[in-house]
């Protein structure tokens, strides 16, 4: 199985989750500039939306979409030994990880972080995705107030995705990480090894990549 990811985008959730699962999955590094691998191969004869994550499995099949990965990835790690990624289906805390996944998606991810750092983005669509933000991240914070975690009591695919987001909103100089109930969980979240050592090899790489 194949991840093709890009330092300190999106993928940072997928990769973040194997990590967390110990899934055994090659890490393909993508120049988004550029849209070209390494290798120097071109991105969208891979992958013709030039977007990560892109997910490839073992018979040559593709997956794009952070929601359907993350889950792929999930259900992966659960039918090889380290369930609890992707809650359940059928209870309330399988609903309510969609239920997030979906929100940071949509309202945190496209609506205000990805025009904010676009670099071709107009100057006003820029301004309004970051005007939306704290709203956005005041409904994360209300949810997170006396949880450790988004869903259930243990990191799911939702916090993957939402420590993503996190690390880019510290970027951002919102002040949106002093949000109550929001900056307990991203210290907590920030303090974990998986997330360290995810973030210290992309660091290193957008480094190289630049
Ligand atoms: N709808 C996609 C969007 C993924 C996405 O926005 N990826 C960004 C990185 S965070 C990207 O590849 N940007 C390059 C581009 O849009 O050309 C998903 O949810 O996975």
């Amino acid at each position: 199985m194949d991840l093709y990811y890009a330092p300190l985008a999106c993928s940072f959730a997928s990769h973040l989750l194997i990590r967390e699962s110990g899934l055994s999955v090659n890490l393909i590094p993508v120049s988004l500039s550029r849209k070209e691998l390494h290798t120097g191969i071109n991105f969208l004869d891979v992958a013709p939306q030039g977007q990560v994550p892109v997910l490839r499995f073992d018979d040559g099949r593709l997956l794009t979409e952070n929601s359907a990965v993350l889950q792929a990835l999930a259900r992966k790690a659960s039918a090889e030994g380290a369930p609890g990624l992707l809650p359940e289906a059928g209870t309330r805390a399988h609903d309510e990880t969609l239920e997030w996944l979906s929100f940071i998606g949509t309202e945190i991810h496209k609506q205000c972080l990805y025009p904010m750092f676009q670099r071709d983005a107009p100057g006003e669509v820029k301004a309004w995705s970051r005007s939306r933000l704290p709203g956005k991240l005041r409904t994360v914070a209300s949810r997170l107030e006396g949880r450790r975690f988004l869903t259930g009591d243990r990191f799911t695919v939702a916090d993957a995705y939402l420590a993503w987001a996190l690390m880019l909103c510290e970027q951002t100089g919102t002040g949106v990480l002093g949000l109550e109930g929001l900056s307990a969980y991203w210290t907590h979240i920030k303090a974990r090894p998986t997330f360290g050592q995810c973030f210290a090899h992309e660091a290193r790489l957008h480094k190289s990549m630049a």
